[in-house]
């Protein structure tokens, strides 16, 4: 990948997410490369990877509006036994990466139940494109209902079509898509035996300062002084941040692309944001399984970053907290960072397939201006960073879409009252969490009805439990892995 694109999906990451379940891929060779390996021996065919296409409507909620598009989906037929349930990954905000056709553990389940597999793409993400381009009002039609009426209308066909009616449909989804899984079986439970909605945000709240609170306990988990080092350090950037005559230090510290310029609020805020994002990412994604994705195993863990700002030799915490930084762009292969607000609207202002956001954070952010807010501020004092208030947030909302911060008030209260937030009335929903993992803090993290149990698996990151097991999982998440099996084989005699 382009360091440029890069840098924009990495702030833009950091803000939401990203859930890269789905985003990731395509472009890391080394994870790829084993992935087309497996799958030669295991489907010499390779036909499970191809692209299948189903048509669906626009609008959903416009009977008089009959144009359609082609979504994107994937097949694995493998373990498919006669009688067997069929297995639904729903797609998230980024590309559907065909690696989780053979990889992780809703495979083993199948491969255990006998079970067809299907993943549909989020309509608006990788090569689901409804519209000629990502036009703010083209984004009309990219929504969470919109994208359960997508799912729905694709189960109905499918079993009609392939004679799978009477077959129990099982969905699955980690972060945003474990929302919809949970949100499916909800709104459509004639079309949903149960559902597996892991890491999932229930709740949709515009400001979210929870997120950093649990990476201050996160990081504090690994070292107690860790996370008061990132704030004594994140402070002293602050505070040189008053002084321009500081901007070339700050500029060679953070190997910034060009000379550091805040002109603006929106300026320091992305600096900052971004910074903060090194340990963010971390957080979120501790330790996690992905290589299988093609997400490279860059070593870098809470343990690595706590070690760096715990080192005394490195010099005072903000030279250790731009130590983190470099380490972070060597890391990812980044060059240099590039930080001016002007150059991030650009890139999200720009409405081609081809554009520097398409590969989701115009479309993704576009969500969170519109359905879930999520922004995760530095509005609390319980968390080490400063400078990115909600302000920030809703600033790029009405800068990038022209939506105000009333309208998206009202649009997360609208979002509540459809999915009920954390009132869930339903049964045979399953919600696996992770201690460490910022997103715990929306999401149903104590059993609501024996029928709608939590899983807590203490120590681990987002969405840890999909990921294919390996030798090193702690026990706790190999337990869990095995709990949502048993609760899967229960419920589908049901
Ligand atoms: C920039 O860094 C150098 C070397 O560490 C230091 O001597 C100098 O005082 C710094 N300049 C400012 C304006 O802080
Ligand atoms: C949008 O991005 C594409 C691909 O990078 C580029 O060719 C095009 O010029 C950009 N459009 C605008 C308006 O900047
Ligand atoms: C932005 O939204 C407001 C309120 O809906 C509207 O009056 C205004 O024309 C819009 N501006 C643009 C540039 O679309
Ligand atoms: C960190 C956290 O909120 N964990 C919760 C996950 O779910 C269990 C229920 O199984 C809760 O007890 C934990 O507190």
């Amino acid at each position: 990948m382009p360091a440029q694109l890069f840098k924009s999906l990495l702030t833009k990451q950091t803000i939401f997410i990203l859930f890269s379940l789905f985003v990731a891929g395509e472009n890391s060779s080394k994870g790829f490369r084993r992935f087309h390996e497996a799958d030669d021996s295991a489907h010499p065919s390779g036909a499970v990877l191809e692209d299948q296409w189903f048509i669906q409507r626009l609008d959903h909620f416009d009977g008089a509006d009959d144009r359609e598009w082609k979504q994107r989906y994937f097949v694995n037929d493998a373990f498919h036994k006669p009688g067997g349930p069929v297995f639904l990954m729903i797609g998230g905000e980024g590309s559907a990466n065909p690696a989780w056709m053979q990889y992780g553990a809703w495979i083993t389940y199948a491969e255990k139940l006998g079970a067809l597999c299907f993943m549909l793409e989020h309509r608006f993400y990788g090569k689901s494109h409804p519209t000629p381009d990502l036009s703010t009002e083209n984004l009309r039609f990219l929504s969470s209902r919109q994208a359960l009426a997508d799912l729905a209308h694709f189960r109905a066909v499918t079993a009609e079509a392939q004679g799978l009616t009477n077959s129990k449909w099982v969905a699955f989804g980690g972060s945003y898509p474990g929302s919809l899984a949970a949100w499916f079986r909800l709104k459509y439970p004639h079309l949903v035996h149960a559902s597996v909605a892991t890491s999932a945000p229930v709740l949709a709240t515009v400001d979210f300062p929870e997120y950093l609170e649990v990476v201050w306990r996160s990081l504090a988990s690994e070292d107690p002084e860790c996370p008061l080092l990132v704030k004594q350090a994140s402070d002293a950037l602050v505070e040189r941040l008053k002084d321009p005559k500081t901007y070339d230090n700050i500029t060679k510290d953070f190997k910034l692309c060009s000379k550091l310029q805040i002109q603006t609020d929106m300026d320091l805020g992305l600096f900052l944001e971004t910074l903060a994002g090194n340990f963010m990412d971390v957080v979120q994604y501790n330790r996690d399984n992905r290589e299988f994705e093609g997400v490279k195993d860059t070593g870098m863990t809470i343990k690595v970053l706590c070690g760096v700002m715990g080192d005394a030799s490195r010099g005072e915490p903000y030279a250790r907290y731009a130590a983190v930084a470099r380490l972070m762009m060597e890391a990812f292969s980044i060059e240099c960072l590039n930080v001016g607000f002007s150059t991030l609207r650009r890139e999200m202002m720009n409405i081609s397939w081809d554009g520097p956001a398409s590969t989701g954070a115009r479309q993704w952010t576009y969500q969170t201006c519109t359905e879930f807010g999520f922004y995760q501020s530095t509005d609390s004092p319980n968390q080490p960073f400063a400078g990115f208030p909600l302000q920030f947030y809703l600033a790029q909302c009405a800068a990038f879409y022209n939506v105000s911060a009333e309208a998206l008030e009202e649009s997360v209260a609208e979002t509540n009252e459809y999915y009920s937030g954390y009132d869930i009335h339903s049964t045979r929903i399953v919600f696996p969490n992770g201690s460490i993992d910022p997103w715990h803090a929306l999401g149903i993290t104590q059993d609501i009805t024996p029928d709608l149990p939590a899983i807590f698996i203490k120590g681990t990151a987002h969405c840890a439990n999909m990921y294919p097991p390996r030798s090193e999982d702690p026990p706790q998440l190999t337990l869990a892995r095995e709990h949502i099996f048993a609760i899967l084989q229960q419920w589908l005699k049901q």
